[in-house]
């Protein structure tokens, strides 16, 4: 199936009519029908399929010399943020099979494996921690403490890992999985301005983190309680959201407030508590860590209690530089950029050779539905992936 047939299939799925926003949260019907997709074709292709422990999906096309290990991964995830755009993550999945096809179709067969890969929970929307499954598989997470990660209506991660029909008991590094992993190369939808032709690669991404703020008040009437009488936490929340600002400025990192639940929220109730998490990156560890810092210091209020517990945080991450540049190559050189967005690649990073291609953006808007990339320029990404994938798969 083309490029453009797979990525019409998955285009409607978990689209909200109104804001044309994706919601496909892990393990929830939209990202289960896009789990499906991602079998279908890997079957239709006679791909041995491989689901890990942790939820993670591979497709294997294997060489007919027997060999099974030093795979060449190339994937990416099929979850997205709230209202999130068409192209971040799926992007990467829908190429990697057009990519295949195309090497296919010249005749070209692998001396290694080819892996198809879509990690699950990337984006952390639903359980709070980015890149979940590749954190799982490569060991950067605590199994124990990611089982009991729970999303909004208290559902955990080993519900939703049981609903899916593996034990939770299970999840974890896996280091067979990870020993038949040669190197890794995702390919993923530029999520910036920085990107002016079709194609380029990746040197770095920046470090950053996410941190959950509690201020517990005491709710209270808003018609019969004194100013003076009041613990509100939302006066805190309020001074977190502008601190966060000054912050960033001041330490040349960028801060971020997206979400925040507020109890019980009534239009006449002071609120009894307020949760809200921080997004904070920049080039280097202790600017974020600063901003985080002085954003903790400054969301004050009188009799309101305030803690901070950091959820996750990933260190800069360096692309190996022999495997970049041995993918620059092949493709008679694109241009080499950082960015500011994680990624699963970031976390294999750790374990194996991992290299990043992106795919021009020109609204450079992400985490939103108006992210785009002209069809061009993804027929252009997959050509690309494709190129390196023959490279690094030659026997
Ligand atoms: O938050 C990120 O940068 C990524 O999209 N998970
Ligand atoms: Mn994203
Ligand atoms: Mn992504």
């Amino acid at each position: 199936m083309a490029f453009e047939d797979m990525w019409a299939a998955l285009l409607p799925v978990g689209r909200d009519r109104e804001h044309g926003g994706y919601d496909r949260f892990a393990w929830t019907p939209p990202e289960l029908e896009c789990r499906d997709w991602f079998l279908d074709e890997a079957r239709g292709r006679g791909f041995t399929v491989e689901r890990d422990a942790n939820g993670n999906l591979f497709a294997w096309w294997l060489p007919d010399n027997g060999v099974r290990e030093d795979a060449v991964v190339t994937g990416s995830h099929l979850d997205s943020v709230p209202g999130g755009g068409a192209f971040d993550g799926p992007l990467g999945v829908v190429s990697a099979f057009a990519a295949v096809d195309l090497l296919r179709e010249r005749g070209v067969r692998p001396g290694r494996p080819i892996g198809i890969a879509a990690f699950a929970e990337e984006e952390g929307a639903r359980f709070g921690v980015a890149c979940l499954g590749s954190r799982l598989l490569a060991g950067a997470i605590d199994p124990a403490r990611a089982r009991g990660l729970t999303d909004r209506d208290g559902v955990s991660v080993a519900d939703a890992l049981a609903g899916d029909g593996l034990d939770p008991g299970r999840i974890g590094p896996d280091e067979d999985l990870l020993g038949r992993i040669g190197c890794y190369v995702e390919l993923h939808v530029e999520q910036g301005r920085a990107l002016t032709v079709p194609v380029g690669a990746a040197s770095s991404i920046v470090p950053h983190g996410r941190w959950r703020f509690d201020f517990a008040g005491e709710g209270n009437h808003a018609g019969t309680t004194l100013l003076a009488d009041r613990r509100d936490p939302m006066l805190a929340f309020a001074r977190m959201v502008l601190a966060a600002r000054d912050a960033a400025e001041r330490n040349g990192t960028v801060a971020t407030v997206g979400k925040v639940h507020v109890t019980p929220g009534g239009v006449n109730a002071i609120p009894s508590s307020v949760a809200a998490w921080l997004d904070s990156r920049g080039p280097v560890d202790d600017a974020v860590r600063r901003t985080v810092e002085e954003v903790h210091r400054a969301a004050r209020e009188d009799g309101v209690e305030v803690s901070v517990a950091e959820e996750s945080y990933t260190e800069v991450v360096d692309f190996d530089t022999a495997l970049r540049d041995r993918m620059v190559e092949a493709l008679g050189g694109v241009p080499v950029l950082p960015t500011g967005a994680g990624h699963d690649a970031g976390i294999l990073a750790s374990r194996v050779p991992t290299a990043m291609l992106f795919v021009r953006n020109p609204t450079g808007v992400s985490h939103a539905p108006s992210e785009y990339a002209e069809p061009d320029d993804c027929l252009a990404g997959v050509e690309a992936l494709a190129t390196v994938l023959k490279d690094l798969a030659r026997g």
